[in-house]
């Protein structure tokens, strides 16, 4: 029997939107999020989870529409005496965002599970949807460069995305457990499973290396859909386009197709690469051609909305 549950899997600032498309649709005991926590961090002492916040703050309307990370009229009181110091100012920690940091690796090193941990940081943000890190385990994703290794974050921001990426290698991935909470969710059959427009590689990839989870979410028979990231052979934000060309793929929505192929049931691709869309099928994908790009809320709730009627399509096609 199919639920009405809506799983989605997100990192990065582009799954966020879809998110908050998907909370305005549904009602918040119809969707889990689940996010990437490969980007995680320890700096200074503290435990830091981007893709993990993003969501949070996203869902609870906290979150800096301009940055994309962190909160918004967020205060730099902590990074001024910081730099005062001479401390490490390449991460910048807001004062609001500090509060969520502290909290967490407080409760963390008292032994709690960071899905625990969340899941009271996000009642108390007044938050309803179920947001569960892919696993609860550390799985931190390590960026093969020309000159060499470098942890995500050092990656991402020290180095601002300069290098020129070989590869990607989520240490400690071995040791992941697929969170619980979302193999349960599993066992009572959602009505669909989307993946957020966010980086394949660095973003979607280490939730669906967790053992076991890519292999549950298909066992699942509930409609994978993921959303394009690549539009018009660009990425809205991020390092996505760049990582694919150096990496020796075209970057097309095509490639993302190929990225996804035998585990996507169908992908929603921007109007702009409308005339990809036989060349998309032909990975056996089903293909909607949308507007992808969600500059507003409305474009954010009207592709939520699409996704799930693709959604809808795909289970009566299959019966389910
Ligand atoms: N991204 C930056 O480009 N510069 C920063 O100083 C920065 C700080 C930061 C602090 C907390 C947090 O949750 C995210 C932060 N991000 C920052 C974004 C972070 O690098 C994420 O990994 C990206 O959003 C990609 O997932």
């Amino acid at each position: 029997m199919t639920g009405d549950r809506i799983i989605a899997l997100s990192g990065g600032v582009g799954g966020a939107k879809l998110v908050l498309g998907l909370s305005h649709v549904l009602s918040a005991e119809n969707l889990m999020v689940v996010t990437n926590t490969a980007d995680d961090f320890d700096h200074l002492g503290l435990r830091i989870c981007p893709d993990t916040d993003t969501v949070i703050y996203t869902l609870s309307g906290l979150s800096d529409p301009q940055r994309g990370w962190g909160r918004v009229n967020e205060t730099w009181k902590f990074m001024e005496a910081l730099r005062a110091m001479g401390g490490p100012d390449w991460f910048n920690l807001g004062d609001g965002d500090l509060a969520l940091h502290v909290m967490r690796t407080d409760r963390l090193n008292a032994g709690e599970t960071l899905t625990d941990v969340m899941r009271q940081i996000a009642a108390d943000l007044g938050i309803g949807p179920v947001v569960v890190p892919m696993c609860d385990q550390p799985v931190s994703t390590m960026v093969q460069t020309t000159d060499g290794p470098l942890a995500f974050q050092h990656y991402f921001v020290r180095e601002q995305c300069a290098p020129t990426v070989t590869g990607f290698e989520f240490a400690g991935i071995d040791a992941a457990l697929p969170n619980p909470v979302l193999m349960e969710a599993l066992d009572d059959k959602p009505a669909a499973i989307l993946i957020a427009p966010s980086n394949p590689y660095v973003s979607v990839d280490p939730i669906l290396a967790v053992p076991g989870l890519r292999s549950a979410l298909k066992q699942s028979k509930t409609p994978i859909i993921a959303v394009s990231p690549i539009i018009g052979g660009q990425a809205i934000k991020g390092p996505a386009a760049k990582m694919m060309a150096e990496l020796g793929a075209s970057v097309s929505t095509v490639e993302i197709a190929r990225f996804y192929q035998g585990f996507v049931d169908g992908l929603i691709i921007d109007e702009i690469d409308r005339h990809l869309a036989a060349e998309v099928a032909a990975f056996g994908i089903e293909v909607r051609v949308a507007q992808t790009v969600m500059r507003s809320l409305d474009d954010r709730i009207a592709l939520a909305r699409l996704a799930l009627s693709f959604a809808d399509e795909l289970r009566e096609r299959d019966g389910q």
